[in-house]
Order: structure tokens, then sequence, then C-alpha cells
């Protein structure tokens, strides 16, 4: 790839630096603060990219390329300012220049907000996919909401998590731009009239009574790095009608006037804080409407500009990919467009919608599947529910053909049964590529939960293993190591991951380990002043960094990484001759703020920290650290210094996992079960440097399919686990309250409200962890060998770089062709 690197005028970024002070604010920049400073700062770098902005969709306009429109209810973007100096390939001359005004760069950066318009996985995952889209030069958008507030910040206080309000709005956000030129009205509620035009006899379909929106974009810029690609991630913000709706007034429609501005201020209120969890409430499907209805009806008009109002190839140039089921009413809103506002009959319709809407899979969690309650769904979308009732009753009479009589086969696989609407049915019925994240989530997606539609449509299934953009993990996030990898093998890792590979030649050569050694210390040095700061607590970066972050979720089983914690301090203190490497074991997480269980395990976490924090008698042996608002910015901090890589999941239950990738690109063993992407993981750094334990997943599906296995057996006979698990009711971790954590003793030990015992088989995988981290232990001490086996994470890495999950992509699923802007 030619690599471009515009010009940079130091002089005058200066001067724009000073300028924008004075007209944002009024003041010198000794006079302003910190975030006006930021301000400041980041308006002068959006002028940097403003040009490229232009020049890419003035590019767009003449080739009139396929376009790749990415529908997702989340984008978790992080950070942008440092990000944007980065793919400006301007990091350095923009940091020397922030010197001579007196500002120092890293205190610049600290002051954004992390725009966190995302929970986890499947929302980190969409913004590194823009990265590479825009990187690999192919035209994409990215269209979401704009959340007033996103993901909640995380404080705890006294061990318990406290959620707050993410106001990331507050003081603006220099990045965005307000596009007011492109607002569209959506409506909600209502019932459908159906007129019969005399002159053709066709029946028009009309809603009336309706409430409405109108969704306004404000575009953020995406970045290509090294080109002049600039895509737009556009997020819909809603407002009223008119704002004090006088017509409406006049009428005497007050009541009307007061809902719509009330519908606009709740829609875009918030973002559900539940991963992997579907709560079925009312303002979230009108959420999902709301930004699909306006991204389709944008998408469309903007095909129809350039096509003559023709919309019967719109396929052609126009691919929609839904993030999992959230966007999926995007195909029954794109056949309300076709038909109802552009004249088209059904089958022209379907023939169109089906070839442009494509469906990714995230997670097998049952509790993750959308079903839409008919009754909410009808209610609030008539006309939609009206088609997609149409399109259930002819993938009925489909099925019906193909497997005569089997009545089975239709309450498996119909989009409507049950008094139910059921999302991820209708995305696969319509979709004409259905993937998954991994190639074991694939394979479980086509062998059990969705045998039925592989059965029928195999042609429609196939994998794409998920990646993460190196750009901003290690080459932003890491710039220690990303500075000797460029020094070793050259700069073309940066976007082409694969080359990362030339540094096997260097896993045995004891002055490279040395060097790679040398700066995982000093990064880990990073990470314990950040602890210090945040967390008052003392960490020793001499002591093996083992690290788990991600969403806390029973399946991620961080309660089995704390139940073993717990383990390894009663043998500390019962057995003085036990000998380990010093051990800091970090957690950061953030649980939905109504998963009860989630949050009684931060409690636990933070309670045993407590204890064994305090305890002198092990002399710091163990340290339990739990990292307030785990979040894309110290994520950054905290991969480039792990040793460990916690990736614990019940097997079969982590669709792929990306904190993994993260953390192996870094420089750390993975320390996991074969599930999700850590089997990819381990296929491409070799068995013997990573460390697996635990059921397979084959093992996991039998014993599910069997009805559990039973966790008393263990209880009964495993001394060290009884030990644990009486101490998590005997008041040892919870001196104030001895029930406080009644609810995870039983939900390991006891049938309750329906579900099993340890359905996540915590116990029945304890002593495998505990044997797989004495593992870790043992090769600790091996200086060289565990150097090589770091090392060696790093240079298998280049599998999991996001430009080779997009490639995939636009080679199997979108087709689309790269752009090249010149500027
Ligand atoms: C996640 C999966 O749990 C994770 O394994 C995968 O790596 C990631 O998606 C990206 O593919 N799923 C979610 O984050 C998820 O389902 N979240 C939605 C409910 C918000």
């Amino acid at each position: 790839m030619a690599i471009h690197k515009a010009r940079f005028d130091k002089e005058e970024f200066k001067k724009a630096v000073v300028g924008n002070c004075k007209s944002l604010y009024r003041k010198t920049l000794d006079e302003a603060s910190q975030q006006q400073r930021f301000q400041s700062v980041a308006y002068a770098v959006k002028d940097l990219i403003m040009d490229k902005w232009i020049a890419t969709h003035k590019q767009y306009d003449k080739e009139d390329p396929k376009v790749v429109y990415y529908m997702s209810m989340e984008f978790l973007m992080g950070r942008a300012l440092g990000n944007n100096m980065i793919n400006l390939m301007q990091y350095k001359e923009i940091k020397k220049a922030l010197d001579e005004l007196g500002l120092d760069v890293d205190e610049i950066e600290d002051q954004e907000p992390d725009p966190a318009l995302g929970n986890g996985g499947l929302g980190r995952l969409a913004a590194c996919f823009l990265d590479s889209l825009a990187t690999l030069e192919y035209p994409s958008y990215g269209c979401g909401i704009r959340y007033r507030y996103g993901m909640f910040k995380q404080e705890i206080k006294d061990g318990y998590q406290i959620e707050t309000p993410d106001d990331w709005l507050r003081e603006g956000y220099p990045f965005e731009i307000k596009r007011s030129e492109y607002r569209y009205e959506v409506k909600f509620g209502g019932y459908v009239k159906v007129v019969k035009d005399e002159k053709t006899g066709r029946e028009n379909f009309v809603q009336e009574d309706y409430r409405s929106v109108i969704a306004v974009p404000y575009d953020l810029p995406i970045l290509g790095y090294g080109n002049n690609t600039v895509n737009s991630l556009r997020i819909w913000d809603a407002e009223p009608v008119v704002t004090f709706n006088l017509n409406s007034f006049d009428k005497g429609d007050y009541q009307k006037a007061i809902e719509e501005e009330n519908l606009a201020k709740n829609i875009v209120e918030v973002l559900y804080p539940n991963d992997n969890h579907y709560a079925g409430k009312e303002l979230r499907l009108k959420q999902q409407y709301f930004f699909v209805s306006a991204s389709v009806q944008r998408a469309v008009d903007r095909y129809k500009n350039m096509h003559n109002g023709d919309v019967s190839k719109l396929y052609e140039k126009v691919t929609f990919q839904l993030n999992d089921t959230h966007p999926t009413v995007t195909v029954a809103e794109l056949m309300r467009i076709l038909m109802d506002e552009n004249g088209l009959d059904w089958d022209q319709a379907w023939d169109i919608t089906s070839k442009t809407v494509a469906y990714t899979n995230h997670t097998i969690m049952a509790e993750a599947l959308e079903k839409w309650p008919i009754e909410l769904f009808s209610r609030l979308l008539p006309r939609i529910y009206q088609i997609v009732e149409e399109i259930n009753r002819r993938f009925v009479e489909e099925i019906k053909a193909k497997y005569p009589g089997d009545q089975e086969k239709i309450r498996k696989m119909a989009i409507i049964y049950d008094g139910q609407v059921k999302m991820a049915h209708l995305a696969i019925c319509a979709g004409y590529s259905v993937n998954g994240v991994a190639k074991l989530h694939t394979e479980i997606l086509k062998k059990q939960e969705l045998k039925d539609f592989y059965e029928m449509m195999p042609e429609k299934f196939n994998n794409k293993t998920n990646g993460i953009t190196q750009r901003r993990f290690l080459l932003h996030g890491n710039p220690l190591l990303a500075e000797w990898i460029t020094d070793k093998i050259g700069d073309g890792w940066i976007t082409d991951l694969k080359q990362i590979d030339k540094l096997s030649l260097y896993v045995d050569d004891k002055k490279a380990q040395q060097e790679f050694m040398n700066i995982k210390y000093k990064n880990k040095v990073r990470l314990a002043e950040y602890i210090k700061k945040y967390n008052g607590i003392d960490v020793d970066p001499n002591s093996i960094f083992d690290v788990q972050v991600k969403r806390l979720h029973e399946y991620k089983r961080q309660l089995l990484n704390i139940l073993h914690v717990m383990y390894l301090y009663n043998k500390l203190k019962s057995d003085p001759t036990f000998d380990m490497e010093p051990r800091t074991f970090i957690f950061g997480a953030k649980a939905a703020a109504g998963y009860r269980i989630a949050k009684q395990t931060i409690k636990l976490i933070n309670n045993v920290a407590n204890v064994i924090n305090n305890d002198a008698s092990i002399s710091g042996k163990i340290k339990v650290v739990f990292i307030e608002n785990y979040r894309v910015s110290n994520g950054e901090i905290i991969f480039a210094a792990a040793d460990v890589s916690e990736q614990i999941s019940t097997a079969s239950k982590e669709a792929s996992g990306t904190g993994n990738m993260k953390f192996m690109l870094n420089g750390a063993i993975t320390l996991g079960t074969m599930d999700g992407a850590n089997v990819e993981i381990v296929q491409e750094v070799g068995e013997e440097n990573a460390v697996i334990f635990g059921l397979s997943s084959d093992e996991v599906i039998k014993y599910e399919n069997e009805g559990g296995y039973d966790p008393m057996e263990i209880f009964n006979e495993d001394q060290d686990v009884r030990e644990v698990l009486m101490e998590l009711i005997n008041g040892k971790y919870s001196e104030n309250d001895p029930e406080e954590f009644r609810d995870i003793y039983n939900s390991l030990l006891n049938f309750q409200d329906g579900r099993r015992a340890d359905i996540y088989f915590i116990l029945k995988d304890f002593k495998s962890y505990a044997k797989a981290q004495e593992e870790i232990d043992k090769r600790y001490k091996d200086k060289a060998g565990w150097a090589k086996t770091v090392m060696l994470n790093t240079a298998k890495s280049g599998k999991f770089s996001s430009d080779r999950t997009i490639e995939e992509y636009v080679k199997d699923i979108w087709k689309l062709e790269k752009v090249h802007v010149e500027m």
C-alpha cells in the first residue's frame, strides 16, 4: 500500500491552536482550562482532517462505488484525538508542536471523554471495522445512535459498583459535525389505512394518526491510516417535529405536541447497558427503528440521487450489514420504502432487499435472542409489522414446500410464532449472508443453534473470525513496543499485520528477549502508576500481571478466577513452604445495572482484594486489583502491561472474544479454554505457547443436552473447593454480612429459580484451572522460555487484525472496490 504522508506546518498548527482558544473561549492558552486546551487542539486537528473528508466524498460521488452501511446500535469508539493524530501519521509532529506550546500530549489526550456508545465486544468490533475500512480505502458508513448518555461510568464505593451517567457531550464534542440538511421523519404508532388508487387499481398503505420524530445526523470522521480516505460514522439525534408544535396547538392538539417532544427527548437518551442480554423494552425497539429508518431513508435517497430516481438496482451499490439482530427492522423498512414510497411490487422489493441485507450473529446465549411480543411490535410499528407478517407467511410456505407435513420445522423456524416476532429468523430469512465471528462459533451455529436454517439454506452461512485494529491497540496504546517492532522489521506491520511474523526470527535472540521484556516492564510500571493513582494500591511491576478485563457476565467466569485467588491464598496461609511467583490479579469489568449476581461478583472481588492486600503475612505474594471504570482508554494501557491474558469462558459460550487478541498482540500468554477465537489463537501460536484447560465445547454441550452435571459431587469430594465455597458464606470476606455472597454460593450448588446449579461449569473446571495456573507459575520461572513465548504471541498475532477480517467481508459478502483518494 502506498503510504501517504501529508505536509505538516508546525507553526501554522500552533497558530490554529492559539486561535481556536481565542475564538472558542476568549482566552489565551495559559488562561484556559485543560479541557479548553484539549478542545482547542482537537479543533486544530479536525482542520487537518477536513480537506480529506471533503475530497473522499467528492471522489465517492464521482466514482459511484458500492458502499457498505454498517448498521449497529453500538460503536465503542474510544478517544479520537490520539487515534486521529496517528492515522494522519502526524503524532510526533503534533506532539512536538504541543510541546512548544507548553502542552503535554498525554494530558491533553486525557481530557477527551471516551465516546462510549457501546457495551463491549460487539460495539468495539464495529469501531475496529470502521478503522480498517477507511485504512483499506473501502467506502463505508457506520450508522448508529448519538446517545446523549453513553455507557455508564462505574465508580466503586465500599466495593460496590455505582453507575453514574456518562455526560460525554457536556463540553461539546469537537470532532462531530451536525448535518441538518439530511433530516428525516420517523413515524411510530397509529394505524395503516389502505387507499386504492382508482386509476391503477393498486393498493397504497398509508400510516395515519402516528407520532413522529425528526432524525438529525451528526457525522464523525473515520480516518484511514496513511491515506486520504475519511469515511463517516453517522449517528442520529432525535428532535421533535416542531419544537413547539403551533400547528397542532392551533388545532387544539396540545397533547400530541407534548408527546412528540417527549418522544424525541427519550429516544436517544441512553444506551441500554446490557451485554449479551435482551431486556425487551419498548424504548429499545423505538431506538432500533429510529436509527434504522433514518439510515435506510438516507441510503436510498443517496442512491436515487445518483441513479435518476431508479431504485431497481440498489443492491449493486448498497449493502447493509446488520451488527447482530438489533438493526433487523432494516429488512422491513427497506421493503416499505421500496413498495410504499417507490411503487415497487412485493416481488421486486423482495428481490432487492434479499440481495442487500446481510447478518452477523455475535452470541449463542439464549437470553440474548431478541423476540418482540406481537402486541408491542404491531402497536409501535404497524406498517412494519404488516410487512413482517407477509414475509413470514411466504417463508412458512417455503418451509412447508421443503418439509411437507413437518409442523416442528415451522415451530422452530417461523419468524412469527407463539405471539412473538423473532428477529434472528427474520434476519436469516431475508439476508443473503449469515456469519458467525469465529470458526468454532460458526460451527456451533450450523450444528446447534441455527441447525434448521443451515440445513435449509447452507449457502448463506459463512465464518468471519473477528479482528482488532493494531493502529489503536499497539501503535497508539503501546508506543514503546510499536517503535521496537518497527526498528526490527520496518513499519509494514501497521497496515499489514501478517508482517509481524518477521519477529519470529528474534525469539531466541537473548538481546531481543531482554529488550522485549524491558518494554513489558516499563508498561507494567505505567499501569502500576495508574493503579496507584486511581486505586491507591501499590503493586509490584516485577510480579506477574494476570489480567481479566471484559464485561462482567457469569459465562465469562470472573467468579472462577476469584475463587481460585481465594484458594491460592488459603494455600499460602496453610503451607509456609509453598513457593509461588508473586502475582497481581487484575480485574476490570462493568456489570449491567440490573444484573444482581454480576454485581455481587464485583463486590466479592473487591472484598477479597481488601483482605488479601492487607495481610502482611503473605508478604505481597498476591495482590488483587479491581480497576474502576474499565473502558477503551484505560484498556490500551492494560493490554500493554499484561503478562497473562485470562480468557476463561465456559467453552461454547464466548462467540469469539476480541480482548484475547489485544493481549496476544501486546505479548501476553493466553490462559484459556478452547472457546471462541482462543481456538484460533492456539492454532496460530502453537499449543506450547498458550495454557489451555477445562471442558471442551463438545463436552459442555453434551452435559447440557443430558441435563447438566452435579456440582455437589465435587463439593463433597474436593476439600479445597469446599473450603473456598464455605468462605463465601462464613463471613471471611464479608464480616459485616456473612450472607452477602449467598446468591453466588447458591448459584454454584443449588437448583434455584428454575435454573440448574453451576450452569457455567465453574466447579467442574476448577481443578483443571488451578493446574493451568500452576503451569503459568512454572513457566514464568524460566525467564528465557517465558520471553520466547510472549514474543511468539506477538509475532503470531498477524491473523487477528481487523484488516484481515474486513478483507474477508469484502471478498465474500460485500463485494466492494477500493476507492483511492488523491489530493
Ligand atoms: C460479543 C461476543 O460476546 C464476543 O464473544 C464477540 O467477540 C463480540 O460480540 C464481537 O463479535 N457479543 C456482544 O457484545 C453482544 O452480544 N452484545 C450485545 C447485546 C449488546
